[in-house]
């Protein structure tokens, strides 16, 4: 029995292209992306980096609320979205706000969301639903919205964020056991940033991967060093063909951390990670990496990536002057967004309300 298990988790080596110097080690996997490509992938995780410290200085002064730090994990985040299309459907854990950003959420929504506003979390247009923040529960989630679009024949894809604490969840098996035997074409992504908080991966499990957990679900599993965008954008690439092709979900594990707390609600991580640990991830940084092999083809430049700065900064400067614009939220407002007709009770309530809110 004990063989069985170590001759399947050695089947697990972690993909990758490029090194942590940014050197091409496995050329026969890189991917058939443009220049253009390239340097938008750069420019969009510059941009969730700034936005990353913005938030937190935001929420430090009181003007954000709930937010989950994301710097370390663009590759993971953004690599993987990278390969979305925009009718694909997302479906983003608390920590998945740049790809929601990208997926075409207005920034100011998403500033919305963090202060608990109805209207952050109203998807017009947008192919996505609001991230979850029951821990595994957009995995079984992923698994209807990906069936629904196998029903409907379209050629799309339902793809979901999870970390290594979801992936220990008793619905991330149920979801993935789901989506293989309907074949949906479902995509989970799994950010190892090695903690749920403070546990550390290896007291949440007896696996040594998260990715060989797609097994015992009967679809593909694959382990990515996610500091690599290449890697994850191509892992993930692949999945969505098989996913569109009939070939069933993928789960995508990629190796990530992140520097900051848990969120900004007090988490203090020197209590459960040593300095010598965040010395050693930071050395794999997602930014250093691409942006060393970018500058070797001639495709960034310090002023580049200064222009990259200082627009990320304007946007978001505009971004929460619109979302301190937007009307105070009352309870008739939630009451009115939830049903398209009420039920009795909340009739009585919106009643009650409106009343209330007309003094
Ligand atoms: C069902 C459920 N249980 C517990 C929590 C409390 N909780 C919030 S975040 C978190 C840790 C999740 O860790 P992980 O899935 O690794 O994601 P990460 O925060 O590292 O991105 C927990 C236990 C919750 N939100 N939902």
């Amino acid at each position: 029995m004990k063989r069985t298990i170590e001759k399947l988790e050695n089947e697990f080596e972690t993909f990758q292209i490029l090194n942590e110097d940014g050197e091409v080690v496995n050329a026969d996997a890189m991917p058939d992306l443009s220049d253009e490509d390239l340097q938008e992938l750069m420019r969009r995780m510059v941009y969730a980096r700034i936005l990353d410290q913005r938030s937190i200085a935001l929420n430090r002064q009181g003007r954000l609320g709930f937010y989950a730090p994301t710097a370390g994990q663009e590759a993971s985040q953004l690599g993987s979205h990278f390969a979305m299309e925009k009718e694909d459907f997302l479906l983003p854990g608390y920590r998945d706000v740049p790809q929601l950003i990208f997926h075409g959420l207005p920034l100011y929504q998403a500033f919305l969301f963090s202060r608990g506003h109805f209207h952050g979390n109203q998807m017009d247009n947008v192919n996505a639903v609001s991230p979850q923040i029951i821990i595994g529960a957009q995995i079984t989630q992923t698994a209807g919205v990906a069936l629904g679009m196998k029903k409907r024949g379209k050629q799309n894809v339902a793809l979901t964020y999870t970390g290594d604490g979801g992936a220990s969840q008793g619905d991330f098996y149920e979801g993935m056991n789901f989506a293989g035997a309907f074949k949906a074409p479902a995509i989970f992504v799994v950010q190892n940033n090695r903690y749920a908080i403070s546990v550390p991966v290896e007291k949440q499990s007896a696996a040594k991967t998260v990715a060989q957990k797609a097994v015992a679900a009967g679809i593909e599993g694959i382990q990515v060093d996610g500091m690599d965008v290449l890697a994850v954008y191509t892992a993930t690439k692949e999945a969505r063909e098989r996913a569109i092709n009939g070939e069933g979900p993928t789960l995508i594990e990629t190796l990530t951390y992140r520097y900051g707390p848990h969120t900004m609600a007090g988490d203090d991580p020197t209590r459960y990670r040593t300095e010598d640990d965040e010395n050693e991830w930071s050395k794999k940084d997602p930014l250093i990496r691409f942006r060393k092999f970018l500058e070797n083809k001639g495709l960034w430049s310090e002023e580049k990536e200064n222009e990259v700065i200082e627009s990320a900064k304007e946007e978001i400067k505009a971004a929460i002057k619109k979302a301190d614009e937007q009307p105070k939220q009352t309870v008739t407002d939630l009451i009115s967004i939830m049903h398209e007709e009420l039920p009795a009770n909340l009739k009585e309530q919106m009643e009650e309300y409106k009343e209330k809110e007309s003094k």
